[in-house]
């Protein structure tokens, strides 16, 4: 699928809010993608596409995610069901058949342990792109900049203590992210 017929598809399925923070991961993704040697394309589409389910009901999104094996989210905040779900229905009703750009939009709400190149610009564009304001997000921004797989750590931090403070329930998956993502800080602390 062309990124223009993707954009036109976008614009028509999310509210106008949602539209404009697709087109701000869109440019995030571009220059992440640029700057650490992703395929542009790619990221362009992936980052598209990445929201394509989130105002989708509830159930329907349950009943996909029993489909793809994925019970045990039914048990988490119903807002990480459109990550996975979203994979599968651009698959699905949009027939787009690119496995990296299936795996970055499934994960680009959690993250998960070993993701890829594309995964990973996916995520961090999401959490910075222009039209995010929350406390953190300039620094978040500053880091991107310097080193991508720091950004991830910093988003996860900032989700995670995001999560806490609301005291929320945090699927297991963003943890194991966070601890595949700091081996190196692991590794220094004393018993
Ligand atoms: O879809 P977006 O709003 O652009 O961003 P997103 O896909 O990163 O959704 C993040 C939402 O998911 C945010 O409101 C926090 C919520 N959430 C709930 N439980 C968890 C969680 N996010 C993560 N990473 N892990 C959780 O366990
Ligand atoms: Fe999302
Ligand atoms: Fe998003």
């Amino acid at each position: 699928m062309r990124l223009e017929e993707a954009k036109r598809i976008i614009k028509e399925t999310l509210p106008e809010k949602r539209y404009i923070h697709t087109l701000g991961v869109v440019e995030t993704a571009i220059q992440l993608a640029r700057q650490y040697g992703a395929q542009e394309d790619q990221a362009a589409l992936a980052a598209m596409l990445h929201d394509y389910a989130k105002y989708r009901n509830v159930s329907e999104m349950q009943r996909v995610a029993v489909e793809l094996g994925l019970d045990e989210l039914l048990n988490y905040d119903e807002e990480l069901l459109h990550a996975p779900v979203g994979a599968e229905l651009v698959k699905r009703e949009l027939g787009v058949e690119d496995a990296d750009i299936y795996q970055a939009i499934a994960n680009h709400t959690t993250g998960a342990p070993n993701m890829p190149l594309l995964d990973q610009i996916i995520f961090v564009a999401d959490a910075i792109e222009p039209n995010r304001h929350y406390p953190g997000v300039e620094q978040l921004r500053q880091i991107a900049q310097e080193d991508l797989t720091q950004a991830v750590i910093a988003t996860l931090v900032q989700t995670i203590s995001f999560l806490c403070k609301k005291q929320t329930v945090i699927f297991p998956l963003t943890i194991e992210t966070y601890n595949a993502f700091v081996p190196e800080k692991r590794k220094g602390t004393v018993l």
